[in-house]
């Protein structure tokens, strides 16, 4: 709480005791008239969320199977971590239905020992947990051209899990990687074998080999049994369903990033391998499609993300950009994670449009789309993280601007 004032917009918007009693009619010395009187659901054994929770991902209408994406809901998140059940989907020949049993990993190319994995062999291994986000770098991609309506819409190709797995380090080093070995094929088991070129010196420092999200496996929609996490860097080369890792002296040139994942430039050059993904950030509440219940105390509440390392502030401007305060982070933050930010806010009732940016551990400022623009040009649809605004009318309605 910022100051007094902000306290009494808080006090206001509780119920005060006094009348909750009053309006109580039962005999049972003020409990709330809902409390349950009868003995409740049996225990379940995997849990499934409460009936009256709705949240739930976007599938996004496309043309073919081969274009199937859903958005994460971030407007209804909490925290940092995304319910696996709501991590958003890319998926460019769908969930193929992969046996752990027979699935392996072949390591392969120029390595003194090639070697093939089980997944009961990579589990017995030294394994690691890290909280990071996944961003296609197609998030934001409408944004380009026109606004979009929610948080969901304009950012939810985003989405930040707990990961469990072996570091890639970990089998580069038993395969025993020859000096001409700079970048890895990585390689899908989905019938588009989706495929990237990894550079050896990040294949080397924090890559995964992942095998458990968010405290079990990994879900099929995110690559089970095996997907290769490669923190910070756009979500194509997070490469699902692994099988095939093969170490080569130059980049493969895949389809994947030569036919996609690449932007073009003003002067008609194609920006290639552009692989970390910038800071940005997006408020969840009030956002796109939310209702404010009247003038008063209210909490901004966002996410913010960098892929290069932690997220050092975030300011937020509530008057269309004309100043900016900084915002609470949560703590503890964890490099390449969503970190959630808060704010106090009394709102006075007037039409205004607010907006977030956050700045990471490099120094870097997140851009407004127009910056973007004026150095990418027009043709872009990759890499959007400008910054994105809301604005809240005078009746409490949140819109995009
Ligand atoms: N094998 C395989 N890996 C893949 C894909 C795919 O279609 N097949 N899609 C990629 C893309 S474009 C993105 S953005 C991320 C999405 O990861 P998610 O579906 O777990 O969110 O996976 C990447 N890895
Ligand atoms: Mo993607």
């Amino acid at each position: 709480m910022k100051d007094a004032s902000s306290r009494r917009g808080f006090l206001a918007l509780t119920t005060s005791l006094g009348a909750a009693l009053a309006s109580c009619g039962g005999g049972d010395g003020g409990a709330p008239a809902e409390a349950p009187s009868r003995l409740g659901k049996p225990v379940s054994s995997y849990g499934e969320r409460s009936r009256f929770s709705a949240e739930r991902r976007f599938i996004a209408p496309t043309k073919t199977p081969e274009q199937a994406a859903s958005l994460t809901p971030l407007q209804d998140s909490e925290g940092v971590i995304t319910p696996s059940a709501l991590h958003f989907e890319r998926h460019h020949s769908g969930i193929p239905d992969l046996d752990p049993s027979v699935h392996e990993l072949l390591l392969h190319g120029l390595v003194e020992r090639p070697l093939r994995f089980s997944m009961d062999a990579l589990k017995r291994m030294p394994s690691v947990s890290v909280i990071r986000f996944v961003e296609c770098s197609g998030n934001s991609r409408s944004e380009w051209s026109k606004p979009a309506p929610t948080a969901q819409m304009s950012s939810g190709m985003a989405s930040c899990s707990e990961w469990t797995g072996v570091p890639l380090r970990t089998v580069l080093d038993e395969a025993g990687l020859k000096p001409e070995a700079k970048w890895l094929i990585c390689e899908g088991a989905d019938a588009c074998r989706m495929a990237r070129s990894l550079p050896i010196e990040k294949a080397l420092d924090d890559c995964l080999l992942v095998y458990g999200q968010n405290g079990e496996a990994l879900r099929p929609e995110q690559g089970y049994p095996l997907r290769l996490l490669v923190p910070g860097w756009e979500g194509n080369i997070n490469v699902k369903w692994l099988r095939v890792l093969k170490a080569t002296a130059g980049p493969s040139e895949t389809r994947d990033e030569t036919s996609k994942y690449t932007d073009l430039m003003p002067d008609g050059s194609s920006r290639q391998f552009t692989f970390a993904m910038e800071a940005k950030s997006v408020i969840t509440t009030p956002s796109g499609g939310q209702a404010l219940p009247g003038p008063g105390f209210l909490e901004i509440r966002g996410l913010a993300w960098s892929g290069r390392g932690l997220i050092e502030k975030v300011e937020v401007s509530v008057d269309g950009g004309s100043t900016w305060e900084v915002a609470q982070l949560q703590e503890p933050r964890f490099p390449k994670a969503f970190t959630r930010f808060r704010l106090p806010w009394s709102w006075s009732g007037a039409e205004t449009t607010i907006q977030s940016r956050a700045t990471d551990e490099t120094g870097y400022i997140q851009p407004t789309v127009q910056e973007l623009v004026a150095v990418r040009g027009t043709e872009s649809s990759y890499h959007n993280n400008g910054v994105k605004a809301w604005k809240v009318l005078a009746d409490g309605s949140v819109t995009n601007v």
